[in-house]
Parts: structure tokens; sequence; C-alpha cells
């Protein structure tokens, strides 16, 4: 029987699927070309990726660079893998002090509960990553075509459903890393086998690894913060009480797109099987493979395994899944409607500590303009030893603090110029932003450097139509992959030229539905008065309650568009 982790002879092979396979379990020439001045060549490039790094630019000086006949100024980003953003105080502290140390003293929390460092030089690569290891946690598998980072509902609640949703996060992300020693060897100086000629055997990746990367997030109908269905896997733990009955696996979720191209769009994950409390392992390393052996490695912008769900079909992905389970599987089950629930502020634990939600805007932890938020945020640490958990909504909840901590916590990020929760408004307070410039290397546009200008100028449009502090979710990114969730947003920004950004609307809150193109080009300036006009008429037009994405979502393509006195995208 042929082994589906090799290639056909016939198949058509994308160049990163050659890599992958010369690569002898991730090897390649790192290790040779890190202690090269030189950057690291495309191929590596691609190799590092699985190692949880990227070799990027800074791209503000790079024309400068170029005009003055200088090469780019090469720098790194790293990811760490945090299980359901959940850390310990110990961890946070020497996060922090890597960063300080070598991250120009930045921590980004991401969109999926992780922490990045930006602007590493080549020089300090191997410490930092050496340095996130002796805190305990890793890079291995953070980036690259493999089971990423998995997400959970962040809410330290002291039941068995929160503790359930933390362990199975940990449980998923740990057994799906790949076997290979190549990491350890190159960044933590484990011994090399002398002479090796193969890679050693990795059971669920081959020496193919995946087509593409594969994300996996888990949620509850009751807090769907990570926006499940934006998952290649997106699980649903469901609930009798404290009785875990079992969990709804919902398969092709992907919101990469490009623009111009409407073979690539993103897709929310379509429920489709019931498994059974202990099947959870089983049933996701099916899907995994799954995706595997039939995933399309000759394109990667069809890579997902949202392409194989459509081209397919539901009833072959079913048949097809139950072969690699081993048994018939149950439908999915019907879930509640989802919520989400604002994790920020101060909140009971249920065992008598609280937990507190901090704002982090775009997820940037940084002392600048005034603002010392990374030390504010390491004062609070060393004060109160709490759990610092990473939110998907890249913010942080400090737990296990006792309520006497209240006044004291607060008057540390008052005495730092850190806004509390309490003062943003909720656009703000729910409004996503990707890094974008100058460190993306795929940006076409800024995010994170315009959120909160943008983000004032919509809110004077929602107070100038009667809807000040309309709780609503905003999300901008400088390109359409796709990483603050634009797609699944009641309004999506998306950078579209290096000044215009297209305008999707109609999503819904709880991340259920998604949004559509309404405008394809608009200029940076005119996006918050391209808004005013439909925020009027919703504050006329809507029903008690409804909310701003339901009522977008009725109206037409023309409607919207006329409303601004625009007739065409
Ligand atoms: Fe992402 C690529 C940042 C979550 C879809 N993403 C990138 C890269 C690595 C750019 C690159 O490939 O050169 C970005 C690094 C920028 C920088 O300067 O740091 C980047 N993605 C991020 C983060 C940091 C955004 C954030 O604001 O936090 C998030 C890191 C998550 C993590 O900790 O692992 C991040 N990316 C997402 C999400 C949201 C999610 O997973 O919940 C998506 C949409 C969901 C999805 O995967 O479809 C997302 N990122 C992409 C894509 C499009 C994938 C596709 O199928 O087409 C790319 C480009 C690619 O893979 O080719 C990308
Ligand atoms: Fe970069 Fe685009 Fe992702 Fe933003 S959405 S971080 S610009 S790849």
């Amino acid at each position: 029987m042929t082994d589906p982790k090799q290639p056909s002879p016939t198949e058509k092979l994308s160049e990163v699927e050659r890599v992958k396979r010369a690569s002898l379990g991730l090897r390649g020439q790192v290790a040779e070309q890190l202690a090269s001045p030189d950057p690291f060549d495309d191929a590596h490039y691609q190799l590092l990726k699985f190692h949880g790094t990227y070799q990027g630019y800074d791209r503000d000086s790079a024309t400068e660079r170029k005009q003055r006949g200088e090469d780019k100024a090469w720098e790194f980003m790293i990811r760490a893998r945090i299980p359901g953003g959940k850390l310990t105080a110990q961890q946070y502290l020497e996060l922090d002090h890597l960063a300080v140390r070598y991250g120009a003293g930045s921590l980004r929390v991401t969109t999926r509960q992780t922490i990045q460092f930006h602007a590493v030089v080549k020089g300090d690569l191997k410490a930092t990553i050496a340095g996130i290891n002796d805190t305990l946690l890793t890079t291995l598998a953070t980036c690259g075509d493999v089971v990423r980072n998995v997400t959970t509902s962040p809410a330290p609640i002291a039941d068995a459903k929160h503790r359930r949703l933390q362990d199975d996060a940990r449980l998923l992300s740990t057994e799906l890393l790949p076997t290979s020693r190549a990491y350890h060897e190159i960044w933590l100086d484990e011994e090399q086998v002398a002479g090796r000629t193969e890679a050693e055997p990795d059971p669920l990746y081959g020496e193919r690894y995946l087509p593409r990367k594969f994300k996996i997030g888990i949620a509850t109908p009751d807090d769907n913060v990570v926006d499940v269905l934006t998952n290649d896997l997106g699980i649903v733990a469901l609930w009798e009480g404290d009785t875990l009955v079992g969990y709804n696996l919902a398969l092709g979720g992907g919101l990469g797109m490009t623009h111009n191209k409407p073979k690539t769009y993103p897709r929310l994950a379509t429920p489709l099987v019931f498994i059974g409390p202990d099947d959870l392992l089983k049933g996701t390393r099916a899907v995994v493979e799954l995706q595997r052996d039939h995933g399309d490695r000759g394109d990667r912008r069809h890579a997902r395994l949202k392409y194989l769900v459509d081209d397919r079909g539901l009833p072959w992905i079913k048949a097809t899944l139950e072969q690699y389970f081993g048994s018939a599987l149950e439908d999915a089950r019907p879930m509640p409607r989802f919520q989400i629930k604002d994790h920020t502020g101060w909140h009971e634990q249920g065992d008598g500590r609280f937990y507190y939600g901090l704002s982090i805007p775009s997820g940037r932890i940084k002392d600048r303009d005034g603002v010392q938020f990374r030390t504010a945020l390491r004062r609070i640490v060393e004060t109160f030893a709490p759990t610092p958990i990473l939110t998907p909504t890249q913010d942080i909840l400090f737990a296990d603090l006792p309520n006497n901590a209240r006044a004291k916590l607060e008057a540390i990020l008052v005495e730092h110029g850190v806004a509390l929760p309490q003062s943003f408004t909720q656009a703000a307070r729910w409004a996503l932003a990707c890094p974008a410039l100058p460190t993306c290397g795929l940006a076409l546009n800024e995010a994170e450097r315009i959120r909160e200008p943008l983000i004032a100028r919509i809110d004077a449009a929602l107070a100038t139509a009667g809807l000040a502090n309309e709780k609503l979710s905003i999300r901008i990114t400088g390109c359409p992959n796709g990483c603050a969730r634009p797609y699944a947003a009641e309004i999506g920004i998306v950078g579209r030229t290096a000044t215009d950004y297209a305008l999707f609307l109609g999503g819904d809150f709880e991340g259920t539905r998604l949004n559509r193109r309404i405008f394809d080009r608009i200029h940076l300036d005119r996006i918050a008065e391209t808004l005013a006009p439909i925020f009027q008429a919703y504050a006329e037009e809507r029903e008690t309650g409804e909310a701003f994405g339901d009522w977008a979502n009725v109206q037409t393509d023309d409607r919207l568009r006329s409303l601004t006195g625009k007739l065409a995208a």
C-alpha cells in the first residue's frame, strides 16, 4: 500500500513542498546559515517558520536605506506557543526581560493568545529562542505547515468547564507538535546524531508536514471569544451543567484571501460531526490526517482545509473522516446561539479570588508616548504574582488576585498612564488591528498604527448619529490575509492599496456570519465619513436591540452604498 504521506509520482508540488522534504526533519542548513552574517536564503526563510521565527526587515527605513545603497535592516519576528494564552507570573517576567534585552522592549499579544517579539537581530536570534525555552515555553511549530497554537476561552473561572477548556487546549497543542529534534539541536544545543541521513519518523507529519498552516480553536457556545468558526478545525464543547457531553467538530474555517482573486475567499467552519468527551485527541488527529493526505500541495493559495471541504463536499469529507476516525460519526448536534463575554474589568473566579481584564490596544505592550505600559504590567506581575492569561482579543487577564488587590492594581496602571478598561468606548474596547507596517512583509497599508485615530473618528461618527458608545466589532488589517479576523466582524477594514482600504459590513458580533465587501477602495481619511450616513440610517431604522451588523446584513449592497452617495464599490 502506498504511504499517503509520500507524494505520488504525478502529484504537482509547490516549491515549499520540496523544501520541507529536503530538510531532513526541518534541519536543512538552518544552523550553518544562522552562523553566517548574511540573511537566510528563501528556502531557509520557509524552514525557519516551523521553528517559530520570520525573517523580515524594517519597512519604514527600507526606501531610504536603498537610496543610500545600504541593505535592508534585517530583523526577526519570534512567536511563542502558549496554549489557551495561559502563563505563569514567572514566565511573564522572563518574557518581559527577553523583550527588553532582544526585542526593542516590545511584547505583542496576538489574536491567537500568544506573544510575538519583533525587531530581534540575527545575532540575538538563538539567545532569544533559547531564552523562551528556558521559561518552559517553546516557539516550535508556531508558524509553518503544522498545527499552530491552540486557542480557547481565557476566562479563569474555577469550574469544571473552564478548567477542561484550558486542559484540552494544552493537550492538543502538545500532542500535535512535530517530533523532529532539529529544533532542540539548532536552538538548544542538543547533541546531533552524527552522519544523519534520515529524519526521525514523525507518524503525524511524515516528511512533508501539512499542506498549509492548520488552526484549532476550542469554544463553548456561551463564550466564543476565540471566533471558533474561523479555524480550520473549530471545536465546540457542549455541556449539560457541569458535565461535558462531547464536542462538535466544525471543519473548514479560514479567512485568508487575495484581492481580485475570487478563487480565494474567507470561510467559516461548518459544524459536521459530534464526538464523545474521550475522543477529542482521536477526532482531532483524524481531521489533521484528512487534510494532510488530501489537501492541495500544488497551490499554496488553495491549500487550506476550507478549499478541500468546498471542493469535495461535506458528504465526502464526513465519509473520509470516518475512515480516519475508524468508525461512524454522529452528525454535529444543535448548538445554542453563540455569545461573547467581555472579560475586561473585575470578575469573580468562583473560588473567592478575582481576575482583572486589561485592554491592550492592538496587543502592544511597550513603553512609549508617555504611557509606560510594559513597566506597569511588569510591576503588577511582580507585586501580585497573578496568573497572566492572553486573550484572542489581544488583551490580558490577571487571574488569582485577592479582593484587596483592586485599589493598588488600578493605582499602578494610573501611575504609569495606562487607560483603565472603563475609559474605552465599546468600539475601542472591541477593536482589533494586526501589526501590518513596519514589521509585516505582506502589509499593503497600516493597521496597528492607525487604529486609535481611526477608531476615534468612527466613535465621533457614531456619536453624531446618536449611537455614542454603541457596542460593535471593528477589525482592521493591513492586507487581505485577515490576521485580526476582519471578515468575522461587524465592520472589517482591510488594506487595499498604500492609501485605500476595502470596507466590509454585515458580520455579527458573535462571529457566526461573515461580512461582505461593500466598498472596494476608500481612502483612510474617508472611512469614518463613509460610515457616518450608514450609522445614521441604522439609528433611525433599527428594531429594538438590533445590532449594527445584523441591520447591515439585511440591507442590500446598493442600499448601503447609496446612503453614502456612492453607487459603486
Ligand atoms: Fe496572520 C501571515 C501576523 C493571526 C491569517 N500573520 C502572517 C504574518 C506571519 C506575515 C507573513 O507571513 O509574512 C504576520 C506577521 C506580522 C508581524 O509583523 O508580526 C501575521 N497573524 C498575525 C498576528 C500576529 C496578528 C495579530 O494582530 O495578532 C496573529 C498571530 C497569531 C498567532 O499567535 O499564531 C495572526 N493570521 C492570524 C489569523 C487570525 C486567527 O488565526 O485567529 C488569521 C486568519 C485566520 C486564518 O488563518 O485564515 C491569519 N496570517 C494569515 C494569513 C492568510 C492565510 C491564508 O489561508 O491565506 C497569512 C499569510 C499566509 O499564510 O500566507 C498570515
Ligand atoms: Fe500582515 Fe496582512 Fe496579517 Fe496584517 S493581515 S499582519 S498586514 S499578513
